[in-house]
């Protein structure tokens, strides 16, 4: 396989609104992250991956764009998005934004000149069809944060307007070409500016199954969800392909597509060798027990089954490419309050999921917070809870049958607010992150769980991260760590992660043991050297390793044998 300049690099994902506050104001904003790039820089991450910063209504947190081509005074100004490119570039940083264009907001001005006049160039903008009251919708899809796809255009009594996500985010039409090239001119305008490239938001949405058709209801309300649509819809990779080369491959930009649902013979066109984007994130595991009936109905993950879906997935891309790992990101709640069973979430377990994950063959992106084992930050009632989805599963919950606490604890374990709690810099009030009042509160335990702190610990998740982002640098290790084939070993073994890392001639041995109590493991060839340990004591005899509760090794064996 091709070398690509992005496959050596770790990526970092930043929510911009809960990273730093430079004028206290309580949000998180675009100085703050220039502030912050010494520490990106110090971390040792070098691809950066921006939330939405531009402006926007906030409806969906900035997925929802009322202009492509400016940022939101909420999070600064054009002036401080250049001075922030410049910042990166002179540390090497690769800054990636936010391309988010299956849909628009409402107050876009493209929708605000469709409701003004439906049948004119910017009605064809959109998804926009005629209704009158009492006839039924033109197809039965469930949106993303509950209710029909479809509401009423403003201003129009008899038109409605399709929305897969919120009802402030209509979805743009990409059957029309005059809309395609709207896109390509911006996603140029961006990359000209000296963007590295895009993670590329909710992307299989853009392509819709017409004409528009019922899928069996899957809940009460008689809707189904989105998924039976996206099944049926064939050809988003013409569109993608086409974007590609107007756009990304002109400048070689590095994209990471949020792909859910593609289908399987797709897989090499999204991200094979001449692939539409450069990577896509794997979502194998931050999927597992989802239910159609909501987040009520999930049940924890365990070990087995987080061991089965890494690789699951990395058997799958082994021969067409390269998927972006992470264990959590602002859609996510907190990998470590999430993969470890409650109470065991200790610094060793921390550490633990986060090098097992970050060792896979790929690209690994942190996302922020979790560098310092960040956890779910807990509600005590749903009107503390800004996340729309987890607003939307709240009411599912309830309408299920259970009780108000009931429906709190599924709040709190799935709520998108978890991983959107500010970042925890110091022991300070509001944890350093703001002077004023931040929009969404700090986590009670900042006092304990910050970087300050555990940048003075060597013991720290911090240093552990900065360790296995030195260890993907080395020019020893970074070949078989970057290129190196994952060859699961003894995946029988229960609560037992452990895969060889191989290539290059030499061979590495990643462990885990994902449980609280001790466990064996026989070792396949004599250990030359520990080259990463999460406890201190290493056990090694008679062709066998005794394993904490929670160890995690990295061991270089001996590749003769
Ligand atoms: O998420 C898209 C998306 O498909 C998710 O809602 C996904 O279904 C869910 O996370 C599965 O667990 C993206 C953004 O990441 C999200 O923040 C936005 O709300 C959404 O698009 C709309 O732009
Ligand atoms: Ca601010």
């Amino acid at each position: 396989m091709l070398q690509k300049w992005w496959q050596s690099k770790t990526a970092y994902q930043i929510y911009p609104k809960s990273f730093y506050d430079s004028n206290g104001d309580g949000i998180g904003d675009l100085r703050g992250i220039i502030e912050k790039l010494d520490y990106l820089k110090e971390l040792g991450v070098e691809i950066v991956w921006i939330s939405p910063v531009y402006c926007s209504p906030l409806a969906d947190q900035g997925y929802d764009i009322s202009d492509y081509y400016g940022i939101d005074p909420r999070f600064g100004t054009m002036d401080d998005m250049d001075e922030l490119l410049q910042e990166a570039k002179k540390r090497g940083l690769h800054i990636v934004m936010d391309l988010v264009v299956n849909h628009c907001s409402d107050e876009h001005v493209w929708f605000q000149e469709a409701c003004k006049d439906p049948d004119g160039k910017f009605g064809r903008y959109f998804y926009i069809e005629d209704w009158h009251e009492g006839d039924p919708l033109p197809c039965n899809w469930r949106s993303a944060f509950g209710g029909s796809v479809w509401s009423r255009l403003p201003g129009h009594e008899d038109k409605i307007y399709l929305h897969i996500f919120h009802r402030k985010q209509p979805d743009l039409n990409w059957e029309n070409p005059e809309l395609r090239q709207e896109i390509y001119r911006m996603i140029n305008w961006w990359l000209e500016k000296g963007v590295s490239g895009f993670r590329v938001d909710a992307i299989i949405n853009i392509k819709k199954k017409l004409p528009y058709r019922n899928y069996p209801a899957d809940r009460e309300d008689g809707l189904c969800s989105i998924e039976c649509m996206l099944a049926d819809a064939e050809g988003v990779i013409d569109f993608l392909d086409e974007m590609a080369e107007n756009t990304f491959r002109k400048y070689d930009a590095f994209t990471a597509g949020e792909v859910f649902h593609e289908k399987e013979h797709e897989l090499p066109l999204f991200i094979g060798e001449h692939g539409v984007f450069s990577s896509m994130f794997d979502f194998a595991e931050t999927t597992i027990n989802t239910n159609p009936l909501g987040w009520y109905a999930v049940q924890p993950v365990t070990a087995e089954q987080y061991k089965q879906a890494c690789f699951f997935s990395q058997r799958r891309v082994k021969d067409v490419g390269f998927l972006c790992n992470i264990i959590e990101n602002h859609d996510e709640p907190r990998g470590v309050s999430h993969y470890i069973p409650d109470g065991q979430c200790t610094l060793a377990a921390k550490k633990m999921l986060g090098g097992l994950n970050f060792m896979l063959r790929g690209l690994p992106f942190l996302f922020q917070g979790q560098e310092i084992g960040m956890e779910n930050r807990r509600c005590s009632s749903i009107e503390e809870v800004d996340d729309i989805s987890a607003r939307d599963e709240y009411q599912v919950a309830l309408n299920a049958g259970l009780t108000k606490e009931e429906a709190m604890d599924v709040v709190n374990r799935f709520s998108r607010d978890n991983a959107r709690s500010p970042f925890q810099w110091d022991s300070t009030p509001n944890a350093g992150f703001s002077s004023g009042t931040p929009w969404l509160p700090v986590n009670a335990n900042y006092t304990r769980i910050n970087l300050e702190a555990q940048k003075k610990d060597p013991d720290s998740v911090w240093n552990f991260y900065r360790a296995l982002i030195e260890l993907r640098k080395d020019p020893k290790y970074r070949d078989t760590i970057v290129f190196g084939d994952l060859i699961p070993y003894l995946p029988e073994q229960k609560n037992l992660m452990s895969y060889f890392r191989e290539g290059s001639g030499q061979r590495l041995l990643v462990i885990g043991n994902f449980q609280a109590e001790i466990q064996t493991a026989a070792l396949p060839a004599p250990v030359e050297e520990v080259l990463l340990n999460n406890i201190g004591d290493c056990e090694m005899k008679d062709g066998a390793v005794r394993l904490q509760p929670w160890q995690f090794l990295i061991l270089k064996l001996n590749s003769n044998s």
